[in-house]
């Protein structure tokens, strides 16, 4: 009773079959978000890393330094085209092979097929992969079907639009449906989500589960409580403890280790190896400390400095087990992401290993279930997702040296302008933070005539030092921020504000400005202020 369709006709001919294709390859797509969310079985995450480890330095550096955030988006469209791509090549081939044989089961299984095992073959994950498959497969089954469609209809069709027309509109409701279903999951990946979402932790006493790990409870309330009473809150400035914490990642899907199965193996130049589990770092006695990141890419008066409360484990006597005999003196990190980066043995002698943030588990974009933190050093050798401690015989780059940036060594020192404000009185009021690592900030001053007088500003009580377990806890916090504020009569008509820090050793910041290329930003943060419009 059913009518022989020639494959030849179930299809689109010319521009139409690669209307086809790419419908497909886009619905493919979508359905791997569908069924993975923003996470590593997500095709897209191991095509966009391997870009942003092949690429070359000059490229990413532009990237960073011209476009910002935007540089990564672009990376991430990138890498969907090529997925998009690829799919809808894959799924053409199916098509052409189909017509030659004349077997409409090459296109609606094989299509499927060979989606799928591009997809597995990319994110070793066979069973998501099944995600990419089915966003595929809707769209060559419905433009197969869409043939008796058109015999329901009495028109001819010659051009195939009406196929076109149907693989289009399948694609775009496959994609839609993988979208959201990617996005439900995404909130869902880990306990605390994706740290790039603003997700903090949870408050103290909240245990939370790391694939069906229990994690700790850190009892920091009165350290929270004593931050939050010495913050300054006026304008747009961030309290002592950042509401939202930056992300910087050189990967844009995070990945998602599994606290049951994590382990970090100390290796190397070692008399003996060693391995800890997220069990054997959740039972020793914790240290709560007070941490200011910065990321050495950022802009002079830029938003890539945050504080927080860590919670976790000494490293010191962690690798002195290990009888570390490195002829370099020097570790490279690795991580869950494949990043590594390599620096001296004596700053890693200093930091621990946080399994905590302000009370709570660590997200997952800030490199759940834990990460290094280097007091006084520069936010990319604070690893996240931490799997390896490697001790060297000799210096090797990592992966920001390589691309060749300088961001191993302290941070330099600064004194941010992010507020300003009008007071009761009708002053202006300004604001922001300063942060010299290790180094402390012992003085702010602040210009309003452009840097000819200067004059002191108001700073925060220091944090509290560390707790926990902590030999002799320093009184106030070694390697955490400051704010500072000042209020002046505004002179009339605009003026330029201009401050700078003094680091604990006397040091004045240096006025030289230099580009975040290669060893970070230098020079005095100094913005233009006109009275009429601060409110
Ligand atoms: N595994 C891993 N750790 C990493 C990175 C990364 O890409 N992968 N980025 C680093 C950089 S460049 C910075 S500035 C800090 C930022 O930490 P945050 O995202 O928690 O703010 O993480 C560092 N640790
Ligand atoms: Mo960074």
């Amino acid at each position: 009773m059913t009518e022989y369709t020639p494959l030849s006709d179930r299809y689109p001919p010319g521009f139409g079959t690669v209307a086809v294709a790419l419908a497909a390859g886009v619905a493919g797509l979508l359905g791997s978000f569908g069924a993975a969310g923003f996470a590593p079985g997500f095709v897209l995450a191991p095509v966009e890393s391997t870009l942003s480890q092949v690429m070359p330095g000059a490229v990413i550096t532009v990237a960073i330094t011209v476009l910002g955030d935007l540089g990564q988006k672009l990376n991430v469209a990138f890498a969907g085209a090529l997925v998009a791509g690829l799919y809808a090549l894959l799924v053409g081939l199916t098509i052409g092979i189909g017509r030659r044989l004349d077997q409409r089961l090459v296109p609606i299984v094989g299509g499927p097929a060979v989606v799928w095992a591009a997809t597995a073959a990319l994110t070793l994950r066979p069973g998501l992969s099944l995600g990419a498959a089915v966003g595929a497969g809707v769209v060559l089954w419905l433009t197969d079907l869409s043939r008796s469609g058109e015999r329901f209809v009495g028109r001819r069709d010659p051009g195939g639009r009406r196929r076109v027309v149907t693989a289009v509109g399948a694609a775009a409701a496959a994609s839609a449906v993988g979208y959201s279903l990617g996005r439900r999951n995404r909130s869902t990946a880990s306990a605390g989500g994706d740290g790039g979402e603003g997700a903090q932790s949870g408050s103290a006493g909240d245990p939370a589960i790391y694939g069906n790990v229990e994690t700790p409870t850190f009892d920091v309330d009165d350290q929270l409580a004593a931050a939050d009473e010495r913050t300054y809150d006026f304008g747009e400035m961030d309290p002592l403890v950042s509401e939202e914490f930056f992300n910087v990642s050189y990967s844009s899907v995070s990945p998602t280790p599994d606290a049951a199965e994590w382990s970090l193996s100390v290796t190397g130049e070692v008399g003996q190896e060693l391995s800890y589990s997220y069990a054997d770092l959740r039972d020793r006695e914790f240290e709560h400390r007070f941490v200011t990141l910065r990321c050495v890419g950022e802009p002079l008066n830029g938003h890539k400095m945050d504080n927080a409360l860590w919670s976790g484990v000494p490293i010191a006597p962690l690798i002195e087990d290990a009888e570390p005999d490195s002829g370099c003196d020097c570790v490279m990190l690795r991580a869950a992401d494949d990043y590594y980066e390599e620096f001296p043995l004596e700053a890693l002698e200093t930091g621990m290993l946080a399994l905590g943030m302000n009370g709570g588990p660590i997200p997952r974009g800030h490199g759940a279930p834990v990460r290094a933190l280097v007091p006084g050093h520069w936010g990319e050798i604070n690893v996240k997702w931490i799997t390896e401690i490697e001790f060297l015989d000799r210096e090797r780059d990592g992966y920001w040296e390589q691309k060749g940036w300088h961001g191993t060594g302290p941070v330099n020192t600064v004194a941010k302008l992010h507020a300003t404000t009008r007071t009761d009185d009708g002053r202006i009021l300004v604001g922001g933070h300063a942060y010299a690592g290790t180094r402390g900030i012992e003085r702010v001053e602040v210009s309003v005539d452009g840097g000819e007088t200067w004059a002191d500003a108001a700073l925060t009580e220091p944090l509290p030092g560390a707790t926990g377990a902590v030999e002799d806890p320093p009184e106030a916090a070694v390697d955490a921020w400051r704010q500072w504020k000042y209020a002046y009569d505004p002179p009339e008509g605009s003026h330029e504000v201009v401050v700078r820090a003094t680091d604990g050793t006397g040091e004045l910041q240096p006025e030289e400005e230099t580009n975040a290329f290669p060893s970070g930003p230098t020079g005095w943060v100094s913005k233009s202020i006109d009275p009429a419009s601060v409110q």
